[in-house]
Protein backbone atom coordinates (compact mmCIF):
# COMPACT_ATOMS: atom_id res chain seq x y z
CA UNK A 1 0.00 0.00 0.00
CA UNK A 2 3.16 2.61 0.62
CA UNK A 3 4.36 1.78 -2.13
CA UNK A 4 0.86 2.39 -4.40
CA UNK A 5 0.40 5.39 -2.92
CA UNK A 6 4.13 6.43 -3.13
CA UNK A 7 4.10 7.11 0.84
CA UNK A 8 8.07 7.76 1.72
CA UNK A 9 8.67 4.76 4.15
CA UNK A 10 11.70 2.80 5.85
CA UNK A 11 11.33 -1.18 5.80
CA UNK A 12 12.90 -2.67 9.12
CA UNK A 13 12.78 -6.41 7.76
CA UNK A 14 11.54 -7.96 10.60
CA UNK A 15 11.61 -12.32 9.82
CA UNK A 16 9.65 -13.73 12.18
CA UNK A 17 10.75 -17.48 10.55
CA UNK A 18 14.10 -16.87 12.66
CA UNK A 19 11.94 -15.33 15.98
CA UNK A 20 12.73 -11.98 15.12
CA UNK A 21 8.80 -10.47 15.57
CA UNK A 22 9.39 -12.62 18.84
CA UNK A 23 11.58 -10.35 20.43
CA UNK A 24 11.03 -7.78 23.36
CA UNK A 25 11.97 -4.48 21.11
CA UNK A 26 9.04 -5.97 18.90
CA UNK A 27 6.57 -7.52 21.15
CA UNK A 28 6.50 -4.14 22.56
CA UNK A 29 4.94 -2.64 19.09
CA UNK A 30 2.70 -5.67 18.29
CA UNK A 31 2.49 -8.31 21.78
CA UNK A 32 0.95 -10.60 19.12
CA UNK A 33 4.57 -10.98 17.73
CA UNK A 34 3.86 -10.79 14.00
CA UNK A 35 4.22 -8.44 11.24
CA UNK A 36 3.35 -5.95 9.40
CA UNK A 37 3.43 -3.37 12.18
CA UNK A 38 3.14 0.44 11.00
CA UNK A 39 5.15 2.81 12.78
CA UNK A 40 3.93 6.65 11.95
CA UNK A 41 5.68 8.57 14.62
CA UNK A 42 4.22 7.82 17.66
CA UNK A 43 1.65 6.21 16.48
CA UNK A 44 1.95 2.00 16.04
CA UNK A 45 -0.58 -0.28 14.12
CA UNK A 46 -1.11 -3.59 13.67
CA UNK A 47 -3.40 -5.84 11.19
CA UNK A 48 -2.71 -5.51 7.63
CA UNK A 49 -5.96 -4.34 6.67
CA UNK A 50 -6.10 -1.42 9.31
CA UNK A 51 -2.52 -0.50 8.06
CA UNK A 52 -3.99 -0.52 4.50
CA UNK A 53 -7.00 1.70 5.35
CA UNK A 54 -5.18 4.12 7.46
CA UNK A 55 -2.41 4.83 4.35
CA UNK A 56 -5.59 4.93 2.21
CA UNK A 57 -6.82 8.11 4.42
CA UNK A 58 -3.69 9.72 4.53
CA UNK A 59 -2.84 10.28 1.09
CA UNK A 60 -6.36 10.05 -1.00
CA UNK A 61 -5.92 7.69 -4.29
CA UNK A 62 -7.88 6.38 -6.88
CA UNK A 63 -7.25 2.89 -4.76
CA UNK A 64 -10.38 4.38 -2.36
CA UNK A 65 -12.92 5.89 -4.19
CA UNK A 66 -14.94 8.25 -1.88
CA UNK A 67 -18.51 7.28 -1.41
CA UNK A 68 -20.04 4.94 0.67
CA UNK A 69 -20.84 1.95 -0.94
CA UNK A 70 -17.97 1.81 -2.42
CA UNK A 71 -15.83 1.89 0.96
CA UNK A 72 -18.27 -0.66 1.95
CA UNK A 73 -17.82 -2.60 -0.40
CA UNK A 74 -14.14 -2.39 0.11
CA UNK A 75 -14.56 -3.65 3.83
CA UNK A 76 -16.89 -6.64 2.73
CA UNK A 77 -13.55 -8.03 0.84
CA UNK A 78 -10.81 -6.81 3.07
CA UNK A 79 -13.39 -8.39 5.70
CA UNK A 80 -13.76 -11.62 3.88
CA UNK A 81 -9.87 -12.07 2.80
CA UNK A 82 -8.83 -12.29 6.15
CA UNK A 83 -11.56 -14.13 7.76
CA UNK A 84 -12.08 -16.51 4.84
CA UNK A 85 -9.67 -17.11 2.08
CA UNK A 86 -6.31 -16.44 4.06
CA UNK A 87 -7.27 -18.75 7.63
CA UNK A 88 -7.05 -22.12 5.77
CA UNK A 89 -3.83 -20.75 4.16
CA UNK A 90 -2.24 -20.29 7.46
CA UNK A 91 -3.69 -23.77 8.90
CA UNK A 92 -2.16 -25.33 6.02
CA UNK A 93 1.19 -23.63 6.52
CA UNK A 94 1.31 -24.06 10.41
CA UNK A 95 0.72 -27.86 10.07
CA UNK A 96 3.35 -28.28 8.05
CA UNK A 97 5.41 -25.70 9.73
CA UNK A 98 4.76 -28.15 13.28
CA UNK A 99 4.69 -30.80 11.56
CA UNK A 100 8.42 -30.41 9.90
CA UNK A 101 9.59 -28.81 13.41
CA UNK A 102 8.03 -32.01 15.71
CA UNK A 103 9.48 -34.78 13.11
CA UNK A 104 5.59 -35.85 12.63
CA UNK A 105 3.74 -36.82 9.57
CA UNK A 106 1.77 -33.64 8.48
CA UNK A 107 -1.88 -34.27 9.01
CA UNK A 108 -3.08 -35.37 5.50
CA UNK A 109 -6.39 -35.13 5.60
CA UNK A 110 -6.84 -32.06 7.67
CA UNK A 111 -4.84 -30.06 4.99
CA UNK A 112 -7.16 -31.90 2.55
CA UNK A 113 -9.84 -30.65 3.72
CA UNK A 114 -8.48 -26.85 4.26
CA UNK A 115 -7.41 -26.65 0.93
CA UNK A 116 -11.06 -27.64 -0.39
CA UNK A 117 -12.14 -24.22 2.06
CA UNK A 118 -9.71 -22.44 0.11
CA UNK A 119 -10.85 -23.58 -3.36
CA UNK A 120 -14.20 -22.58 -2.35
CA UNK A 121 -13.03 -19.49 -1.94
CA UNK A 122 -11.22 -18.92 -4.71
CA UNK A 123 -14.71 -19.96 -6.72
CA UNK A 124 -15.96 -16.29 -5.50
CA UNK A 125 -13.32 -15.02 -7.22
CA UNK A 126 -14.01 -16.76 -10.04
CA UNK A 127 -17.38 -15.71 -10.54
CA UNK A 128 -16.32 -12.19 -10.43
CA UNK A 129 -17.86 -10.23 -13.17
CA UNK A 130 -15.45 -7.95 -14.13
CA UNK A 131 -11.25 -7.04 -14.29
CA UNK A 132 -11.23 -6.26 -10.71
CA UNK A 133 -13.73 -7.01 -7.35
CA UNK A 134 -15.12 -3.51 -7.81
CA UNK A 135 -15.74 -3.13 -11.43
CA UNK A 136 -12.72 -1.95 -13.86
CA UNK A 137 -10.39 -0.31 -11.89
CA UNK A 138 -7.82 -2.03 -9.54
CA UNK A 139 -8.95 -0.80 -5.62
CA UNK A 140 -8.18 -1.19 -2.54
CA UNK A 141 -9.99 -4.66 -2.34
CA UNK A 142 -8.30 -6.28 -4.38
CA UNK A 143 -4.78 -5.10 -3.33
CA UNK A 144 -5.88 -6.98 0.17
CA UNK A 145 -7.49 -9.77 -1.19
CA UNK A 146 -4.54 -10.01 -3.50
CA UNK A 147 -2.01 -10.50 -0.41
CA UNK A 148 -4.37 -13.41 0.33
CA UNK A 149 -5.02 -15.04 -2.53
CA UNK A 150 -1.33 -14.90 -3.52
CA UNK A 151 -0.15 -17.90 -1.29
CA UNK A 152 -3.02 -19.90 -3.37
CA UNK A 153 -0.42 -21.21 -6.09
CA UNK A 154 1.66 -22.71 -3.71
CA UNK A 155 -0.69 -25.19 -2.60
CA UNK A 156 -3.40 -25.48 -5.37
CA UNK A 157 -3.62 -26.25 -8.56
CA UNK A 158 -4.44 -22.80 -10.48
CA UNK A 159 -5.53 -24.40 -14.30
CA UNK A 160 -9.26 -25.15 -12.14
CA UNK A 161 -9.27 -21.01 -11.45
CA UNK A 162 -8.44 -19.07 -14.70
CA UNK A 163 -10.67 -16.09 -13.91
CA UNK A 164 -9.10 -15.93 -10.14
CA UNK A 165 -6.09 -16.79 -11.99
CA UNK A 166 -6.14 -13.61 -14.35
CA UNK A 167 -7.05 -11.41 -11.84
CA UNK A 168 -4.10 -12.33 -9.44
CA UNK A 169 -1.82 -11.79 -12.59
CA UNK A 170 -3.02 -8.09 -13.03
CA UNK A 171 -2.88 -7.60 -9.66
CA UNK A 172 0.99 -9.37 -8.92
CA UNK A 173 2.03 -7.15 -12.22
CA UNK A 174 1.50 -3.89 -11.13
CA UNK A 175 4.88 -1.90 -10.47
CA UNK A 176 4.41 -1.71 -6.57
CA UNK A 177 4.25 -5.12 -6.52
CA UNK A 178 7.60 -5.46 -7.88
CA UNK A 179 8.71 -2.92 -6.23
CA UNK A 180 7.38 -4.73 -2.77
CA UNK A 181 9.33 -8.37 -3.64
CA UNK A 182 12.51 -6.67 -2.88
CA UNK A 183 11.69 -6.30 0.53
CA UNK A 184 10.94 -9.94 1.25
N1 LIG B 1 -3.95 -10.71 10.87
C1 LIG B 1 -2.57 -10.32 10.72
C2 LIG B 1 -1.77 -11.54 10.39
C3 LIG B 1 -0.30 -11.27 10.50
C4 LIG B 1 0.52 -12.54 10.38
O1 LIG B 1 0.01 -13.66 10.52
N2 LIG B 1 1.81 -12.38 10.13
C5 LIG B 1 2.69 -13.52 10.03
C6 LIG B 1 3.53 -13.41 8.77
S1 LIG B 1 2.57 -13.22 7.34
C7 LIG B 1 3.65 -13.50 11.20
O2 LIG B 1 4.20 -12.47 11.51
N3 LIG B 1 3.83 -14.64 11.87
C8 LIG B 1 4.80 -14.73 12.90
C9 LIG B 1 4.37 -15.57 14.06
O3 LIG B 1 3.19 -15.94 14.13
O4 LIG B 1 5.25 -15.85 14.88
C10 LIG B 1 -2.44 -9.25 9.62
O5 LIG B 1 -3.18 -9.32 8.62
O6 LIG B 1 -1.63 -8.34 9.74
Amino acid sequence: MLEELGLGFKHVATDPAKGESRVAEFLALNPAGKVPVLVDGDFVLTESIAINHYLADLQPSPLVTDDAQSRAKIMQWSSWAVSEMEVPFTYVIREKRTAAIAGRPEDEAGIVSLLNAARETLAVIEAMPSNYLLGEAFSLADLNVATAAMIAPMFLDMTAFPIASAWLERCLSRPSWSRVAKYS
